[in-house]
């Protein structure tokens, strides 16, 4: 056993040298090569910025390297909070403590359970979709907003479809991602196809933007020949190695270690991507939830956790389920760089995770995003959400502070869309959906809804 450490730990040790002998950490750390695309954002005020600023301000050398990477992800925004005390070179006053110095204090304080604000949230089109003014965010093409659009429409649709399918019998369970349709593909469109995606189980949107077909989606719903997990999993189960989509499994956030060891193994090779792994706010009770988020931490290792935090874990709202102040805030708890954003708004989104990638590869650390948004429809077809909620809550959500109708009047106030293409690409798009079914060879086919 203790030979086994000795090895073990020898081999760690081999290992890390010879990433900082090819210049790997090193470059993880290295304050003159920073992130491309920061300067992209309006106004050039970056994290990254403030952060490069902050790491020209301290005497380091390759001997500190490792110790300082393992720790400058805690002071990434310097927020200063009152039982923080502050840094102090006397002896006398400070432990030297394994992981860092820590000063004492006479003061008998208990850390507050809470803050006095919530953390606020990040958001760039307001609820008509219009942009606040003196925001930054990533500037969209033309080109990628109508994809992004037309992907969130498509998305609605076949969801509306194939619920419609399940009630009808011809599927066994379905699930919509209603509501949250903005996180699913700004998300998707802020990373590469090199980035690899490890889902929970709402967010076929990520799918749907890299290509995965709805012939595919329909076949793995009806469990044919063509699914390519031949039948063997409940519908919605989706995963494709050739869009990077790890299988969805039912057992809720054994995602998120297996996304940190992924994302370690990218790092190890040297890859330019990341692992991005999404969640729900009922997941993050799971203990996985904390070896994920630790083990990613400890490593470095490049991933970003996309939480969405719909409001709902089944009939479980969040007041019941944790007393935090929702995600975001259990990210420093980890060492972990984090941000809230408007899940409904879909420049937040896109903004946010493209800054995320951008942190997470080139300063190989983890992310923590969580996204406040709303789940609209039923849990699944297995539910009734009017047995536990307001339907008043449901229609605000669904009508006031609706992502596909908020990110159109954007994309609409900038003369890239019009009512005539909207007429078109629904009807065109539920053409294909039904087409989807028929080749599977359904008969009496009738789907009234107005999609
Ligand atoms: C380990 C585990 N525990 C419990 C369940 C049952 N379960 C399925 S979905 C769900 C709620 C998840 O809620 P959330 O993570 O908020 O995702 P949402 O459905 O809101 O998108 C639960 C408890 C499960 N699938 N796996
Ligand atoms: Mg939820």
């Amino acid at each position: 056993m203790a030979n086994w450490v000795r090895i073990s730990s020898r081999s760690i040790g081999n290992h890390i040298r010879k990433r900082m002998n090819q210049g790997f950490i090193g470059s993880a750390v290295d304050i003159n090569k920073s992130s491309g695309s920061s300067s992209a954002l309006h106004g050039g005020r970056t994290v990254c910025d403030r952060n490069r600023r902050y790491l020209n301000s301290l005497p380091w050398n390759r001997a500190t390297l490792f110790w300082f990477q393992r720790f400058k992800s805690t002071v990434a925004e310097k927020q200063q909070d009152s039982f923080l005390s502050s840094d102090t070179d006397d002896d006398q006053l400070s432990l030297d403590f394994p992981g860092g110095k820590v000063s004492y204090t006479s003061d008998m304080n208990f850390i507050s359970e809470s803050s006095q604000t919530r953390v606020p949230c990040y958001r760039v089109l307001d609820d008509d979709g219009e942009l606040i003014k003196d925001t930054d965010f990533q500037q969209v093409s033309k080109e990628a907003a109508v994809k992004m659009y037309s992907k969130m429409v498509n998305l609605q649709i076949m969801d509306t479809i194939f619920y419609e399918a399940q009630r009808q019998g011809r599927i066994s369970f379905y699930l919509t991602s209603a509501g949250e349709e903005a996180i699913n593909i700004a998300s998707a469109a802020a990373l590469t196809e090199q980035d690899i995606i490890l889902p929970q189980y709402r967010e076929p949107g990520v799918l749907l933007w890299r290509g995965f077909t709805l012939q595919e989606f329909a076949d793995q719903c009806f469990g044919n020949k063509a699914d390519y997990g031949k039948g063997r999993q409940m519908p919605i189960h989706y995963g494709s190695k050739k869009h990077n989509f790890f299988t969805i499994s039912s057992p809720i956030a054994t995602q998120l270690p297996q996304a940190a060891g992924i994302a370690y193994s990218l790092k190890m090779d040297n890859k330019k991507a990341c692992v991005v792994s999404y969640i729900g706010d009922g997941g993050t009770s799971e203990g996985d939830f904390h070896a994920g988020l630790n083990f990613a931490a400890v490593m470095e290792a490049p991933v970003i956790f996309f939480c969405r935090n719909n409001g709902w874990a089944i009939s479980t709202n969040v007041w019941e389920q944790f007393r935090s102040d929702g995600i975001v805030v259990k990210g420093r708890a980890y060492g972990i760089r984090s941000i809230r954003v408007d899940g409904n708004d879909a420049l937040a989104v896109y903004t946010a995770v493209s800054a995320a990638r951008e942190m997470a590869v080139n300063e190989q650390r983890p992310i923590l995003i969580e996204a406040l948004t709303y789940r609209v429809g039923h849990h699944s077809t297995s539910d009734d959400s009017t047995k536990y909620r307001q339907s008043d809550e449901i229609v605000y959500w669904k009508n006031a502070r609706n992502p596909v109708n908020r990110f159109r009047n954007w994309v609409q106030s900038n003369g890239w869309w019009s009512d005539q293409q909207e007429t078109q690409l629904r009807s065109s798009v539920r053409k294909q959906v039904i087409i989807s079914l028929i080749g599977l060879d359904i008969h009496n086919l009738h789907f009234f809804s107005d999609t």
